[in-house]
C-alpha cells in the first residue's frame, strides 16, 4: 500500500534526514566538551597546551580566566591550582597544572591519536625525557624573562624593558643556543629525528621573541634557524596563533 506518492515520500525522506543531521550538529557542538583548558590565549604556559591539544586532534574547551580582576588568586581557580596560575586542566574529574605535565598527560593518553609527540621506546622516551628537562632548566629561564621583558612589558603597560635583565639573560640565552646549534647539527629535532613534545614546549616563547630583538640570537645559528621555521610552521601551532586572532 502506498501512504504517499514517490516524489513526497522521497521529500519527507530528506526533510527527515535534515532534521536528524541538524540534531546531531546542535548536540555535537553544544555537547559540554570533557577537556576543559583554564587560561588565556597571551599566556605562553597556556599555548603550550592548546598547542598539544591541536597536534592530538582533540576537542577543548577554553575557559576564560579574568587576570585583570585576578580570579587566578581566588576560589573557586585555587581548587583548580592551588599556586594559583595559569592554565589549570581539566578531563572529567581529573584536574591538572603545570602545562609540560598536562602536555604529558595527554600525549600518553592519547599516543595514538594525531601526532605522536612521545616515543613507546625506553631509551628513545629517555631522550625525549632529557630533552624536555632541558627546554624547563635552561632555555626557559632566559627565554621567559625575555619575553616579559620584550614582548608582554609593553603589551601590559607594564613600562620599558629592563636593558640589565635583558643584557643578562640574552647571554644565557645564547649560550643555551650554541648547544642546540650543535644538537641540531646531528638531529633534525631535539630529540632525534621525529618532533615531539621537546621541540613543541619551546614554542610559545620562541614564537614571542621571533618578534623582538632576541630573533637575531636564533637567526644567526643555521641549524637553530632551520628548526624554528619548521616548528613555528606546524599547522597545529598555526592554529594556536589564529585563535588570538579572533
Ligand atoms: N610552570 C607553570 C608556569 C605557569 C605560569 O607562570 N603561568 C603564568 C602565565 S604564563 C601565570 O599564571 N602568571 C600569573 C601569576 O603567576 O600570578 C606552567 O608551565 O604551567
Amino acid at each position: 500500500m502506498q501512504i504517499l506518492p514517490n516524489n513526497q515520500l522521497l521529500g519527507a525522506t530528506v526533510a527527515l534526514a535534515l532534521v536528524a543531521i541538524s540534531a546531531a550538529y546542535i548536540y555535537c557542538t553544544s555537547k559540554p566538551k570533557a577537556i576543559k583548558v583554564h587560561g588565556v590565549l597571551l599566556s605562553t604556559a597556556t599555548q603550550r597546551v592548546l598547542a598539544t591539544l591541536y597536534e592530538k586532534e582533540l576537542e577543548f574547551e577554553l575557559v576564560p580566566v579574568d587576570m585583570e580582576a585576578r580570579e587566578h588568586k581566588k576560589k573557586p581557580f585555587l581548587s583548580l591550582n592551588p599556586f594559583g596560575q595559569i592554565p589549570a586542566f581539566e578531563d572529567r574529574d581529573l584536574k591538572l597544572f603545570e602545562s609540560r605535565a598536562i602536555n604529558k598527560y595527554i600525549s600518553h593518553k592519547h599516543a595514538d591519536k594525531g601526532t605522536r609527540l612521545e616515543s613507546g621506546d625506553m631509551k628513545q622516551k629517555a631522550i625525549i625525557g632529557v630533552w624536555m628537562e632541558v627546554e624547563a632548566h635552561q632555555f626557559d629561564p632566559a627565554a621567559s624573562k625575555l619575553t616579559w621583558e620584550l614582548a608582554l612589558k609593553p603589551v601590559f603597560g607594564k613600562g620599558t624593558p629592563d636593558k640589565a635583565v635583558v643584557e643578562e639573560n640574552e647571554a644565557k640565552l645564547a649560550k643555551v643556543l650554541d648547544i642546540y646549534e650543535s644538537r641540531l647539527a646531528q638531529s633534525k629535532y631535539l630529540a632525534g629525528e621525529s618532533f615531539s613534545l621537546a621541540d613543541l614546549h619551546h614554542l610559545p616563547t620562541i614564537q614571542y621573541l621571533l618578534a623582538t630583538q632576541v630573533k637575531k640570537l636564533f637567526d644567526s645559528r643555521p641549524h637553530v634557524n632551520a628548526w624554528v621555521a619548521d616548528i613555528t610552521a606546524r599547522p597545529a601551532w598555526c592554529k594556536v596563533l589564529a585563535l588570538q586572532k579572533h
